[in-house]
């Protein structure tokens, strides 16, 4: 394993440590990771570099998917977890939301890796629409709260992954396996750099203010491939998925030695005019692999909406609107002919001062 890089990939829960397992067969070389579940299942391989979440609380057998279970585990091993953390500048943490562990750990995990100073980009499968309420429950739930706590989240629903897939089985097996493909593409631009470089600090520096994110990958070959590959991208399902305007885009070009320079130029301008409107901040990197891409173009494409701080005023905007729409509501209840009723409250300290003190704190007036 690659001890001295900065880069670190964290697998969290059963579909976390099977799409790490994933990237390290397909990246074939060494790379930085860490695997940690609430089920010992997970380290049965020997690896190493496996972390076994809440052994005394949980004795190795899962959450069952109890998403509060797997919060308590990772605050009891986080300091377990502080033994692979030398030196780790940037986690990239992949989960599948919707059981307990993926979804409770992950929020943890990224809390305890930012106490630490280490920026973070979590990138988990929301559930197939198969798999039932609860588990959709479990993923929405955690998913606004994971997305607050990491620097930047890309949230990837399992049907855009395997959306041509029949069977069930082999949708499970495409959706976890196109995610790990391509966030391998991903490593290979950090790792293995070709002429133009993405190196790990100013991809940790893109990714500290990124906030939400949208990730996808193709793959062409023969004549025109780099304008087919802008083509696929901006039908991609995964990448249509966005509400806001994208603010910056990642793109990685992985070929071999054929490589043409307008290839490039078509695959930036197509992406800069299909998803920033023509102004947002690019950043492109490149990797040649003869071995590995011979007479392919792969472009892997990551996109974010809105730069963290700026979504974190939208955010406080939106939360003091509602607090003081919950404090009106709250104020008629209590006092519904009062002269205020209709006039806007006067909050301190998140009360409602225009409400007598004794209702405020439920004192119960004796006469
Ligand atoms: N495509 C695919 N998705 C999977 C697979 N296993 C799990 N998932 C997805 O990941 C979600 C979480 O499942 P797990 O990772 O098994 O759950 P966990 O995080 O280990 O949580 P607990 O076991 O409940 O503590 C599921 O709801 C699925 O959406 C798999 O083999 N293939
Ligand atoms: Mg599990």
């Amino acid at each position: 394993m690659k001890r001295d890089s900065t880069m670190l990939l964290i697998g969290v829960g059963g579909a976390g440590c099977t799409m790490v397992r994933g990237i390290l067969s397909r990246f074939g070389g060494e790379l930085r990771h860490l695997l940690v579940d609430t089920d010992a299942a997970s380290g049965d391989d020997g690896q190493p570099e496996f972390l076994l979440l809440g052994a005394e609380r949980l004795s190795g057998r899962g959450t069952g998917g109890e998403i509060v279970s797997a919060r308590l585990a990772a605050e009891d091993s986080a300091s377990k977890l502080d033994e692979f953390l030398a030196g780790v500048r940037l986690a990239v943490v992949v989960a599948g939301l919707g059981g307990g562990t993926g979804s409770g750990a992950t929020l943890e995990i990224v809390k305890h890796l930012a106490t630490h100073g280490i920026v973070s980009i979590v990138m988990a499968t929301t559930p197939f629409a198969f798999e039932g309420e609860g588990r959709h429950r479990n993923s929405r739930g955690v998913a606004a709260m994971i997305s607050d706590a990491a620097n930047a989240t890309i949230l990837v629903p399992l049907d855009h992954l395997a959306g041509g897939c029949d069977e069930m089985a082999a949708a499970m097996r495409v959706g976890l396996d196109t995610l790990a493909a391509a966030a391998t593409m991903f490593w290979r631009l950090v790792e293995t750099p070709g002429y133009i470089r993405l190196d790990a600090e100013r991809l940790r520096r893109m990714v500290q203010s990124a906030g939400r994110g949208r990730f996808a990958t193709v793959c062409t070959g023969g004549p025109g491939r780099a304008e087919r590959a802008v083509e696929e991208l901006v039908r991609s399902p995964t990448l249509a998925d966005g509400t806001n305007q994208v603010r910056s885009i990642i793109c990685g070009v992985l070929a071999g030695d054929d490589l043409r320079l307008a290839e490039i130029g078509t695959v930036a301008d197509g992406l800069k005019t299909a998803f920033g409107g023509g102004k947002c901040d690019f950043e492109l990197a490149t990797v040649n692999d003869e071995q590995t891409f011979r007479g392919k173009l792969c472009v892997v494409a990551l996109m974010f909406e809105a730069p963290a701080q700026q979504q974190t005023q939208e955010k406080e905007g939106s939360r003091s609107t509602r607090k003081r729409k919950a404090a009106e509501d709250r104020r008629r209840a209590l006092i519904p002919n009062s002269p205020f009723s209709n006039s806007a409250p006067t909050i301190w300290n998140d009360e409602d001062l225009d409400v007598p003190t004794y209702l405020r704190q439920n004192i119960t007036l004796e006469f």
